[in-house]
């Protein structure tokens, strides 16, 4: 194109996106115009986040063969999307933080310097929308005004992502009328990376074997390049409300956490409670936030299942939103027996993603139902029979659903200002060593545990799954800065909370006997292990002192109704001092890496805890 017609194209583009925006805010418009004439759309689309905008998306997609239409009678308003089989899961190896300051990404993430990123990102960005659709979503995390609350926008190529991010985020006109000129937001830009040139045909599920998710927290932008999948693309999630959320609060003087977030409920005294828990990804964060006690006398109430923002609020108390409005939730392993909850919330007005269809034109995944489907059409869209030796669903396959079908949602996830935290849990799957539960001896100490989580690996992101690796506070691959001085903020937070600051506990629902069976039931048997929290947070019951922490002391966990439990209760809670020290020694090797960012007080810890293994 000569220079004379070059521009033309970029005037074209710029009143493209000027007469549709719905914003007169010049900063929005100036940068919505940047990215448009970088990208060279097609078209452009301002989100409202209405019903029509999603009717008219779905139907689309639909037509263009990218989504399937679930069957109206059994899974109304739903459908299924099958992703590129390249494409399933988020990728940690291509996740940058460009801080000024390698110092500031820490050893734990993949660094470049800002600058040198966009050289290497504008290139791939420049027409990158072509014969595209690019669509600007303006989000909320958290209730619009409140006092925890972030606003954002993200401007992506995918259909697809818009469908979700309206799922996820209170997405449309009252987010963007929130962004005022001056005020703080952040810009995200995603694009699959795959323009059509003229004439030519799209793909169901297009992306580009090149992936790069990269963050800049100085400047509070976000570029994904590559990927249409989960918290690859939408930007809200991982990179915005953990990775820039992280960095955020740290400045300002609060907390973006990978946590669940519950109300639990004596039905005896009427008196509630609130408790996060981090778990790695596909740990049981939703199980959790979904759970149905076993044992009377206890409500379990959803407010969040994966992220949550914690702030001191007025009253000193540590308040916590959930700053989503969906869940985009592990199908497989959830399945009336296991999370009927959440079997009950995807009623309809569901995406599938990478799970299989039904001949009725439904969903099924492993553990779904205990009967397998006698044929099914698989994730990759093959035909399916329980003799095809193949998984039908991918383990990293999920449904995106609005949490305002959740039948055990909590009144406070409409909580402008957060609820009080009374507990929060740290946790992973540890087939050995790990106990049940124990109680941190104090704040430094739980900041301890937390900074010392090792977790098997999962599907959720690319890597070996079953791997053995530390995710302290299960932010492995989502803090934004340096880890140690994120456990520096926490032991911050911990003296400027004091005494009202919430008790720290252990858990792992994954220690396996010899026979490599669990040895805890799980799932709604957890309320077990919340019973005894919630007791000891009340001073109600004395514990058992440990080189780890505090335990149950006989007679304190409610094991009433579970079978043959009794012979199972040693191997579930034993600690075996060897083991502990040689973990010890790999602590050591994990801190050094940190050089003297670790904090003293760690150090401290590190050596407590030998001194009482050893005593
Ligand atoms: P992300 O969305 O990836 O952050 O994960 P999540 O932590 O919300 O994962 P989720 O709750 O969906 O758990 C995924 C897997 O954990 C499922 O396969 C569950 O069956 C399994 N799981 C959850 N709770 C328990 C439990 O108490 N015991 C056992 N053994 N497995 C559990
Ligand atoms: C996780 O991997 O922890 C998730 C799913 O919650 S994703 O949004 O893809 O990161
Ligand atoms: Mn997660």
């Amino acid at each position: 194109m000569g220079s004379a017609s070059a521009l033309e194209a970029t005037a074209a583009i710029s009143t493209m996106v000027r007469e549709a925006a719905t914003t007169e805010n010049p900063e929005i418009l100036q940068w919505v115009t940047e990215v448009a004439e970088l990208t060279k759309p097609d078209a452009v689309v301002w989100c409202d986040g209405s019903q029509d905008e999603w009717n008219r998306i779905t139907s689309e997609m639909v037509e263009a063969g990218s989504l399937i239409a679930l069957n109206k009678d059994l899974r109304p308003g739903s459908f299924l999307a099958r992703s590129h089989p390249g494409d399933v899961a988020r990728v940690e190896d291509r996740t940058f933080i460009c801080s000024e300051n390698e110092a500031d990404a820490g050893p734990t993430n993949n660094w470049c310097a800002p600058a040198e990123m966009k050289a290497e990102l504008m290139p791939l960005f420049d027409g990158s929308m072509r014969g595209r659709t690019m669509y600007i979503v303006p989000f909320s995390m958290g209730p619009v005004g409140g006092a925890i609350t972030q606003l954002g926008i993200e401007i992506t190529d995918s259909p697809y992502a818009v469908l979700n991010m309206r799922i996820m985020t209170r997405m449309g006109q009252a987010a963007l009328d929130g962004i005022t000129p001056g005020s703080e937001w952040v810009r995200t830009v995603h694009s699959v990376g795959a323009p059509l040139e003229a004439g030519q045909a799209d793909v169901a599920w297009p992306c580009n074997d090149l992936k790069y998710i990269t963050h800049f927290p100085e400047t509070l932008e976000v570029w994904s390049y590559g990927s249409g999948y989960g918290g690859n693309a939408l930007l809200s999630k991982k990179c915005f409300a953990l990775r820039i959320a992280s960095v955020m609060g740290k400045s300002e003087g609060w907390m973006a956490e990978h946590m669940l977030l519950l109300k639990l409920t004596n039905t005896e005294t009427g008196k509630s409670y609130h408790i996060s828990a981090a778990f790695p990804s596909a740990t049981g964060k939703t199980n959790l936030a979904m759970l149905q006690p076993t044992i009377p006398g206890w409500k379990v109430e959803t407010i969040g299942d994966d992220i949550a923002w914690l702030r001191p609020g007025p009253d000193g108390r540590l308040r916590a939103i959930n700053p989503e409005a969906g869940f985009f939730g592990v199908a497989p392993g959830t399945g009336e027996s296991t999370n009927p909850v959440a079997m009950d919330t995807m009623w309809g007005n569901t995406i599938f993603t990478n799970v299989a269809l039904t001949d009725d034109g439904d969903v099924w995944w492993e553990g779904k139902t205990d009967a397998v489907p006698e044929h099914l059409i698989d994730w990759l869209g093959d035909e399916w029979t329980p003799e095809s030796g193949k998984l039908a669903a991918h383990p990293n396959s999920r449904f995106t659903v609005p949490i305002q079908q959740t039948p055990t949602l909590a009144d406070d996830w409409f909580e402008q200002d957060g609820v009080p935290l009374d507990a929060i849990l740290f946790g992973g799957r540890r087939a050995t060593n790990v106990p049940l539960v124990a109680q941190s001896l104090s704040w430094q100490h739980g900041v301890f545990m937390g900074a010392t989580i090792s977790s098997e690996r999962t599907a959720a992101a690319e890597g070996t799954v079953g791997e053995l690796r530390r995710d302290p506070f299960a932010m492995l691959p989502f803090c934004g800065y340096n880890m140690a001085d994120y456990w520096g903020h926490w032991l911050d937070m911990g003296e400027k909370l004091g005494e009202g600051a919430p008790k720290i506990f252990q858990v792992n629902w994954f220690r396996k006997g010899a026979d490599g069976s669990f040895l805890w039931p799980g799932f709604g048997d957890n309320s077990r292990v919340l019973d005894w929290i919630i007791r000891r947070v009340e001073g109600e019951y004395e514990g058992r002192q440990t080189a780890i922490g505090t335990l149950p002391a006989q007679d304190e966990l409610n094991l009433s109704g579970i079978e043959q439990i009794e012979d199972k209760l040693d191997e579930l809670f034993a600690i075996d001092a060897e083991s502990w020290l040689a973990e010890c020694n790999l602590t050591d090797e994990f801190f050094a890496q940190f050089g003297d960012k670790i904090p003293s007080a760690l150090v401290a810890e590190l050596s407590d805890l030998r001194a009482r293994l050893s005593a």
